[in-house]
């Protein structure tokens, strides 16, 4: 079967289907488009507009949590847990971690009142996720899963902005969430899901929406 992601560099969603086809080593073509301004063939085959979208051969699919576990579901090893209970309440948090990225862009677009609505929404699903996260390296245990695969991108770019910023929105409050990071952001295939020089891209991008959170940048 010929797979051929539609992407945009800086898209999170995107990012979790990479991270899959990355662990699951499918082979894939990667094509880049700005979804704010799609080429004609691009609105053609996508209901939404919106990036990921997959390619499987003629068939499109889309919506990146569809994405992630068709890639799953063709894959030779299960990254899922196999008990349906375990498996459904990952799905569950899954669902619930997807809500964050409307937070993350609420913080980068924001003026300081959005900036500080947006992490006080963010900070209180992560107080929720700490209180089910346990002391085990991945969520469920030794093994890297599904769900690590989608908390990847959010806590790749709450590094990025601690990073660029004095600690604006540092984990340090959540004990078992930092650890959690901390395994998920020395995983392989989530170091190589994004090219070198993504995180000045998002630098860049902090600064050129002039949000509070651009007030807060301290120089590289
Ligand atoms: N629910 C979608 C969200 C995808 C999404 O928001 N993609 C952004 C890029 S990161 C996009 O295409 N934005 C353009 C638009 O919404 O028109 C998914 O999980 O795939």
């Amino acid at each position: 079967m010929k797979l051929e992601l539609i992407s945009f560099k800086l898209c999170p969603f995107a990012q979790r289907a990479i991270i899959l086809l990355n662990a699951q080593k499918i082979d894939f073509e990667i094509t880049y488009i700005n979804p704010m301004d799609p080429p004609d063939w691009f609105k053609a085959i996508s209901p939404t507009g919106q990036v990921p979208l997959l390619k499987a051969d003629d068939q499109i699919i889309f919506e990146s949590s569809v994405i992630t576990e068709f890639i799953n579901d063709i894959s030779a090893t299960n990254i899922h847990p196999e008990n349906v209970v375990q498996k459904a309440n990952n799905r569950s948090w899954i669902a619930f971690s997807s809500s964050m990225f409307d937070d993350m862009f609420g913080m980068v677009v924001g003026d300081e009142e959005k900036f500080n609505a947006s992490k006080s929404a963010l900070f209180g699903k992560l107080k929720k996720l700490e209180t089910v996260k346990n002391t085990e390296t991945f969520f469920n245990g030794d093994s890297f899963n599904m769900i690590d695969a989608a908390m990847a991108p959010i806590f790749m770019r709450l590094a990025w902005i601690n990073e660029f910023t004095d600690n604006a929105l540092s984990l340090a409050e959540f004990t078992n969430l930092s650890a959690w990071s901390k395994s998920i952001l020395a995983v392989e295939t989530v170091k190589t899901s994004v090219f070198d020089g993504l995180d000045d891209v998002y630098y860049s991008n902090i600064e050129g929406r002039e949000g509070y959170l651009s007030t807060l940048l301290v120089d590289e």
